[in-house]
Formats: C-alpha cells, sequence, structure tokens
C-alpha cells in the first residue's frame, strides 16, 4: 500500500500542469476588479489567493476540500467508540483531497507517534519563561525555538531544486504537526497546574494523547478531535492562514511559518476572540452573582459592551453572513454533553439576543455567530477554566490547514507574495479622475 507520501507526490505531479497553464496560457485573463474602498479597506474580498484545501462560502461556510463539516465528520474513518474522526486521517484527507480507509489512517497514527518527541531544550526554555506569559507567546516561542529541527532549512542550504521543495516541507509539517498537542499541553501542566507536566502515551491517536497529556478524561479526546478538525482551516485569507502562508513564500521553513502565523492568531480579533468570549460571560455572570440573566438583562449588557465602543466578541465575520457552521457543530456537541450547562444556555440565550442588537446598532455586516461563541464555554465545561489558554487550542487546530497549505504551496511552486501599495495621494488622484 502506497503512503501518505507517495499518494501525495501523484496528486502534486497531477496538479502541476494545471497551474503551469494557467501562468502560460492565461495568465493574463482579468478575473477580479480592486476598488478603492477595498485597498483601504484591509482587501476585504479581493480574490487574490489560491488554495484548495478548503473554501469559505459566505452563507453556507467552510468546506473543507470540497465537503462540508458533517460530511466530513460523516465521511471520515472514527477513532473506535468515539463520534469524531482521526485527526491523523483529517490531515491525510487535506493533504490529499481523499477519504483514508482505516489503515492508511492508522499508518498515519503510527507516523505520527513515532515524530511526537518534544526536544528537551523545547521544555527547558519553557521553564525559563516567565510564568504570566500569555500562553501563545510561548506557543509561538516553543515552535520558533524549534526552527533548528528543520529540514526544509537544511536541504535548502544543502541546495535542492525547486520541485523538490514539497519534500522537506512534508517532512517538517507532519514533525510539526505531531509534536504541537505535547507543547500545547506542557504549556498548560506548566503554566496552571504547578509544572506538573504529563508523559506522552506514545500507543494513542493525537486526540486521545492530547486529553491524556492535559490530564481530562472522556469524552475529553473527542473535544480535541472535533476542535483541532473545526478550527483548522478558513480558506486562505484569514489572519494565522495568510501570514503562515506570506512568510513561507520567502521559503522560511514551517516553524518560522506557523510561529508568524501563530502571533496572527493572538490578535483578539481573530483567535483570541475566543477567549475573550469566555471573559465577557464570566462578566455578565459575576454581575448577576453567577445566575443566568433575564433577557432584560443581557440585552442591557450587550448594548453597553457596544455603547463602551467594544465589539461583541465571537459575532461576526469579513466573510460569513450567516451562523458559522462549526458554532453549529459545537453547540450539537453541547445538546448531547452539556444540555444542562449555565454557561451553555447563556451562549444560547446570547444566539437569541444577539444578532437583533447588532443589527439594530447598524454596524457589523454579519450579525452572526462565529466558531469562538460557542467554544471556550465546551473548554470551561470540561475544567480548562483558564481561558488565556483557548487560542493555543485554535492554534494546535490551525496548524493542520495552514501547515497542508505551504506543502502545496511549495509543490505547485507558488512565488514569493508581494502584492503592489500604492499612496493616498494616489487614490485620490484616481477618485478625482471618476
Ligand atoms: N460587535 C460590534 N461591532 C462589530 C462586530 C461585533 N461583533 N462585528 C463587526 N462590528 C463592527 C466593526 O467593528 C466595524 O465597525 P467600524 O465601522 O466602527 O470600524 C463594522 O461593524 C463593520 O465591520 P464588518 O465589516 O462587519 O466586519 P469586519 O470584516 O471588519 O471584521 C470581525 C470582522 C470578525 C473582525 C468583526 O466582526 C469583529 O470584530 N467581531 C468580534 C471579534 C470576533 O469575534 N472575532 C473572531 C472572528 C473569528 N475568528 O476566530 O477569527
Ligand atoms: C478563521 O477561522 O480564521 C476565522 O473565522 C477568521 C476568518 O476566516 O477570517
Amino acid at each position: 500500500m502506497a503512503g501518505l507520501k507517495d499518494i501525495l507526490q501523484k496528486k502534486i505531479l497531477e496538479q502541476r500542469p494545471r497551474v503551469k497553464r494557467l501562468q502560460n496560457e492565461y495568465g493574463t485573463v482579468l478575473f477580479d476588479q480592486v476598488t478603492i474602498g477595498q485597498v483601504i479597506g484591509g482587501a476585504r474580498g479581493v480574490k487574490c489567493l489560491v488554495t484548495d484545501i478548503s473554501y469559505l462560502d459566505p452563507e453556507e461556510g467552510v468546506r473543507f476540500r470540497g465537503r462540508t463539516i458533517s460530511e466530513t465528520f460523516a465521511d471520515l474513518p472514527k477513532v473506535p467508540g468515539s463520534d469524531y474522526p482521526y485527526v491523523e486521517g483529517f490531515w491525510y484527507y487535506l493533504l490529499t483531497g481523499d477519504v483514508p480507509s482505516m489503515e492508511q489512517t492508522l499508518e498515519v497514527v503510527a507516523d505520527f507517534q513515532r515524530r511526537q518527541q518534544i526536544p528537551r531544550y523545547v521544555f527547558e526554555a519553557l521553564r525559563a519563561m516567565p510564568r504570566d506569559l500569555h500562553p501563545m507567546a510561548m506557543l509561538s516561542a516553543a515552535v520558533v525555538l524549534m526552527q533548528k529541527e528543520s529540514v526544509f532549512a537544511r536541504c535548502y542550504k544543502e541546495g535542492m531544486g525547486k520541485l523538490d521543495y514539497w519534500a522537506p516541507m512534508y517532512e517538517d509539517a507532519c514533525d510539526l504537526l505531531a509534536k504541537l498537542p505535547g507543547i500545547a499541553a506542557f504549556i498548560y501542566r506548566l503554566k496552571y497546574r504547578d509544572d506538573s507536566p504529563i508523559e506522552s502515551d506514545p500507543t494513542l491517536d493525537l486526540g486521545a494523547n492530547f486529553a491524556h497529556m492535559m490530564g481530562i478524561a472522556a469524552p475529553y479526546d473527542d473535544v480535541a478531535r472535533m476542535y483541532f478538525i473545526l478550527h483548522s482551516d478558513h480558506e486562505s485569507g484569514n489572519v494565522s492562514a495568510h501570514t503562515t502562508r506570506l512568510v513561507a513564500s520567502a521559503l522560511a521553513d514551517a516553524y518560522y511559518s506557523f510561529s508568524a502565523g501563530i502571533n496572527g492568531l493572538s490578535g483578539p480579533l481573530h483567535g483570541l476572540a475566543n477567549q475573550e468570549v469566555l471573559r465577557w460571560i464570566q462578566e455578565v455572570m459575576e454581575k448577576l452573582g453567577g445566575k443566568l440573566p433575564t433577557e432584560g438583562e443581557l440585552k442591557d449588557f450587550l448594548w453597553q459592551t457596544l455603547n463602551s465602543g467594544q465589539v461583541i466578541p465571537g459575532y461576526g465575520h469579513a466573510v460569513l453572513r450567516r451562523t458559522d457552521p462549526r458554532f453549529t457543530a459545537q453547540m450539537s456537541f453541547c445538546e448531547k454533553h452539556l444540555p444542562d450547562d449555565t454557561m451553555f444556555q447563556l451562549v444560547q440565550m446570547i444566539y437569541r439576543i444577539a444578532p437583533d442588537i447588532l443589527r439594530q446598532h447598524g454596524k457589523a455586516r454579519n450579525p452572526w455567530p462565529n466558531v469562538d461563541a460557542q467554544s471556550g464555554v465546551i473548554q470551561w465545561h470540561f475544567g480548562v477554566t483558564e481561558y488565556d489558554f483557548y487560542t493555543v487550542l485554535f492554534a494546535v487546530g490551525r496548524a493542520i490547514g495552514v501547515l497542508a497549505n505551504i506543502t502545496w504551496d511549495r509543490a505547485l511552486g507558488y512565488p514569493l507574495e508581494r502584492p503592489k501599495s500604492v499612496t493616498l495621494d494616489m487614490l485620490e488622484a484616481a477618485a478625482k479622475s471618476r
């Protein structure tokens, strides 16, 4: 049976002529136009990135390699006794576009088990960091520290042909992905559990091993699998994916590139919103002595937040115009596992009330919840109440998507990203000439 790397190579050879043809025969075809509003508005909606790993439809939400979230969960091989697929099988799927057999999935599980050992110096460096450092800063530093392990950087230094770039990038991507859960769990136990790390169990799949290293019983293994898959990819324009790909386009290796992506994810308008949601929910609960607010109290609280110039965290999106299906997928999990949880009930209440208030407020183009509105509540329920850790979990998931992307970027020979900038004078001149 051909292994993942062989199958990936076959796929790469199939795809390369498509890119070459588009570039050589259709390179001058006009595909999109850009308005001044888009130039000064964060390039919102400008179609200038390409990826086949996932696509985000504003109404439907994300599709991974053409499959919706529910199709992905339904079709991929599941861990026996679990409701969710192996993360390793999902990695195979994102890389190749093929649903792996159980045998192919277990091969990746075994491969990751071989790659998961984390260099000692990473633990020593993390221990030397101030304990009050944000865990995202710790994660980013730990990842960039491992840069010296990069196979890509070594091969590049030794000299390799452009067509070969993808293979060492794939090696780095697998190494990094296999190690990330252990690093994340180590940071958690170092920072919040009195430096009491739990040894990895090399017989477990990635999700179960993460739960084991966190010290949390089932069904937290399924939480991990669901969470990592849901957060993996959201096409390429989001800050973490775009940053990772941008840095990698300069032929920086996966460690430098993903560390940069983590830094982008740590912004409150991006991944950090999941911690902000919990901070905000806690504020509501504290004000009301730990009980659920009435609808009127919640409305007041939402308006106070908006009137003080803050955003409602977990609501709105740059592309989506409906409820994020990642929110809905997590809601289904909560309905099954924590229907009576007070915070879940509050999240549901916010979902009933916030969209109308955001519409009345009149600014947000999308008044519906995104992935972050629901994710922290699940973590809290299973005892991970230290909400500044939540974005680290997002980052472990995001690694799956962005590392698949940069492997393919090198495979398809995508060049250095370097869009053109203009001055305000130039924009004004263009505006006047209309
Ligand atoms: N609460 C209050 N105001 C909002 C919200 C919100 N949830 N969402 C958008 N707005 C405002 C936004 O600040 C902007 O105001 P102004 O004109 O004063 O600058 C206006 O509505 C128009 O923004 P949009 O075009 O709707 O949104 P944009 O594409 O610029 O930004 C987000 C998208 C996600 C950054 C924005 O909706 C937001 O800040 N949401 C809250 C933070 C959040 O949940 N982020 C997580 C996103 C998902 N993720 O994980 O990355
Ligand atoms: C993401 O998952 O990256 C967020 O939803 C943000 C985005 O897609 O812009």
